[in-house]
């Protein structure tokens, strides 16, 4: 068994509505299970600021999918929520991230891991520290050590 975490995101349509699908479609995901799942938190968009707020929250798997099986299968639910991948920092019906697969690196045309700017948004960071405070971000120390550097960044947990 390995233990993978996925970042949830979404900021069109009814997006807390959304999230809480998301989280059900990757409790159904084959060959894995959701360990744990955090709130859902409202958070100040990041990069084109000039778009809706987001809804984000984050889910710890079990899962022995391989990490590119996975973000097939992660790919796989943004499309059935009607996911178009079109501005790459842009407002999305649902983005699903994959932050850590165990401990390892990959680097990958499509895929890093750890995912490389986790560590610097509370968007993904506080959700992460609610459920896994004291993992380890390989290359990086703890979760709950980077909340300081997220500290001004505008979220509420819902
Ligand atoms: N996702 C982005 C860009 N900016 N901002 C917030 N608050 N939440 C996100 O999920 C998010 C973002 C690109 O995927
Ligand atoms: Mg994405
Ligand atoms: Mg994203």
């Amino acid at each position: 068994m390995n233990t993978a975490f996925v970042a949830l995101g979404a900021n069109l349509g009814d997006p807390a509505a959304t999230v809480r699908a998301a989280f059900a479609a990757l409790s159904n995901l084959s060959e894995s299970r959701i360990v744990h799942s955090s709130s859902l938190y409202r958070t100040a968009p990041v990069g084109i600021t000039e778009q809706p707020a987001f809804i984000n929250a984050v889910a710890q798997l079990e899962t022995t999918l391989a990490p590119e099986a996975l973000l097939d299968a992660l790919f796989d639910i943004e499309l059935r929520f009607g996911r178009i991948r079109a501005d790459k920092n842009g407002p999305r019906t649902l983005d699903l991230d994959l932050l850590l697969y165990d401990d390892q690196f990959l680097e990958l045309p499509r895929l890093t891991l750890p995912h490389p700017r986790l560590h610097l948004r509370a968007f993904v960071l506080c959700p992460l520290a609610e459920i896994a405070p004291h993992l380890s971000i390989p290359g990086r120390g703890t979760v709950a050590a980077w909340l300081p550097a997220v500290a001004n960044q505008d979220f509420v947990k819902l």
